[in-house]
């Protein structure tokens, strides 16, 4: 039998879904993934030297020109259908939406209480005491200072090295531990901790389907890979899923 209709069978039976979000589900939209070979962020600049607290230490004019750009590009692109198809699913279902994404595109197309893994790209904060700056830093002299303790400002997202967002990792945590299937779209799953929600959703022995038009190292645990790119399969298969009696 199709994989895609086995996989909307189980979503259709499911009572609540847990949907792990990476990079790729924005691609459509025009933000660039980190790891494809050839549009990913990181073919021109390695990761180490622009997401990492030690980069931004020794070059915070560069970390935040490469933020500056990329905040520019969310604010021109628009959720896509895969985007879309989620939000449409969360008013129907019982929905967890965990994201490793930085982008507001989920929330733009509708998602409610999204459980973001790795911080929110228009969030600032001093890098030293994390006050919030709500305020919008575009204007100032980047790098912007704090204006309680006049320590530099930083992007409000999650670096390698650090810990996640505490209350986000018990919100993943605990809809993993209670979805009766999982959605695994647009990540490489290489990236820890947030790769470790796919494989504890697996060795749940619940339905685990993937969504990638490539193999990840987590393929093989998945229980149905769908192959293609989230814009074309997930209108499809979470539409079919919806219909299922
Ligand atoms: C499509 C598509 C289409 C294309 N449709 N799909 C265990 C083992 C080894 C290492 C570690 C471990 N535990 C922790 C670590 C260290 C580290 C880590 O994971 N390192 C690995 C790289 C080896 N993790 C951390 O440091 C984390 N913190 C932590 O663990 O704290 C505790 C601790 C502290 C100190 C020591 C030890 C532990 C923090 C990780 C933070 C990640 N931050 C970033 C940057 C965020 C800010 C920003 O955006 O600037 O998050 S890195 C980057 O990778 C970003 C992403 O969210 C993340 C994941 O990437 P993602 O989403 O998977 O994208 P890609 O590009 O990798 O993949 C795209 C996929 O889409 C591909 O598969 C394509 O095929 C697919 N695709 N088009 C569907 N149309």
């Amino acid at each position: 039998m199709d994989p895609s209709f086995q996989a909307a069978s189980a979503l259709a039976k499911a009572n609540y879904i847990v949907a792990l979000t990476g990079a790729g589900i924005s691609a459509a939209s025009g933000v660039p993934t980190f790891r494809d070979a050839q549009a990913g962020l990181w073919a021109k600049y390695r990761a180490e030297d622009l997401a990492t607290p030690e980069a931004f230490q020794r070059d915070p004019d560069l970390v935040w020109q490469w933020y500056q750009w990329r905040r520019g590009l969310v604010r021109q692109a628009q959720p896509n259908a895969a985007h879309t198809a989620l939000a449409q699913l969360g008013k129907r279902k019982s929905l967890a939406l965990v994201t490793q994404n930085v982008d507001d595109l989920h929330q733009r197309a509708g998602s409610d209480n999204v459980i973001a893994l790795h911080g929110a790209l228009f969030d600032n904060f001093c890098a030293p005491h994390r006050h919030l700056h709500s305020d919008s830093v575009e204007g100032l002299e980047i790098p912007p200072q704090c204006a309680k303790c006049g320590a530099l400002v930083r992007p409000g997202v999650v670096w390698f090295g650090e810990s996640l967002p505490a209350q986000a990792l018990a919100n993943a945590e605990a809809a993993v531990r209670n979805a009766d299937a999982a959605l695994v779209i647009g990540t490489s799953s290489l990236v820890w901790p947030a790769a470790g929600f796919a494989e504890a959703a697996a060795a749940r022995g619940i339905p685990v389907i993937e969504v990638n038009p490539q193999a990840t190292p987590f393929t093989p645990q998945a229980t149905y890979h769908v192959r293609g790119p989230a814009e074309q399969v997930l209108p499809t298969l979470l539409g079919t899923a919806l219909e299922f009696r």
